[in-house]
């Protein structure tokens, strides 16, 4: 059987998302971008040969909506996610913990649950999922976003545990500080004085491009390689509260 090999690309509207589907498409990939913005997504689609597919990963009737449109994927990129607020737990919005939990941990789950018989179907399959260094350490002002993002890294464990013996790989790779356009801005409600501070006197942040190589090149790895985590920080930060600022 031949056939041209399809990656799925969640919150391919910008920064990670559509670097790796660039990154994707130069690796052979016939590459789904999904996301919820669908001007962005279909410009981005026509650049790398690929489709567009509209997609709110929290809600599930788009979410069934995009499975009944692949019938095979091989690789799978969970990276839709975000923060929201930057507020200490006494004085945290429920609200945004929701949302974070929703768009970072159940979306997560609803695109795999949904995807995976497309999965099994390519015979070889892979999931990326973006999770963060924010899901292996704690930092004032960001409780709701490092508990969802611990939880992303414990749901890919599961997952692997799960599908133990089936061929699908599970990955995650854990970015640190990436300087992308929207995620502090988003993070800090639109607030650019406050997202530029993030990244102030950072030599080299990573940048979205640095991300997508790495999944690229675990796409890349022969089939019986599980590259179970990886994480990724710039040579500036050495820990969450040791970042070095000219
Ligand atoms: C983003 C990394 O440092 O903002 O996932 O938590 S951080």
């Amino acid at each position: 059987m031949t056939q041209e090999k399809t990656a799925v690309v969640t919150g391919a509207s910008s920064g990670i998302g559509a670097a790796t589907a660039r990154a994707l498409a130069g690796e052979g990939f016939r590459v789904v971008c999904a996301a919820r913005r669908t001007d962005r997504i279909e410009a981005l689609a026509e650049e790398i040969g690929g489709a567009a597919i509209e997609l709110d990963v929290t809600d599930a009737d788009s979410v069934a909506a995009l499975a009944a449109r692949v019938d095979t994927v091989h690789v799978l990129v969970n990276n839709a996610g975000g923060a929201f607020g930057s507020d200490p737990i006494e004085s945290a919005d429920p609200d945004q913990w929701r949302a974070m939990y929703d768009v970072n941990v159940v979306g997560l789950m609803r695109v795999t649950q949904a995807l995976l018989p497309a999965l099994r179907a390519s015979g070889d399959g892979l999931v990326v999922n973006i999770g963060s260094t924010a899901g292996r350490w704690a930092y004032e002002k960001g409780g709701g976003y490092t508990a969802a993002k611990h939880a992303t890294r414990v749901v890919t464990e599961t997952l692997r545990l799960e599908l133990n013996g089936e061929p699908i790989r599970i990955s995650e790779v854990a970015p640190g500080m990436v300087h992308t356009e929207e995620f502090s801005l988003v993070r800090f409600g639109g607030d650019q004085a406050a997202a530029d501070a993030v990244y102030a006197g950072v030599a080299d942040p990573l940048v979205a491009d640095d991300i997508a190589e790495a999944v690229r090149w675990i796409a890349s790895l022969p089939s019986h390689v599980n590259v179970d985590e990886l994480v990724i920080k710039p040579r500036a930060q050495a820990a969450a509260h040791k970042v070095h600022r000219a």
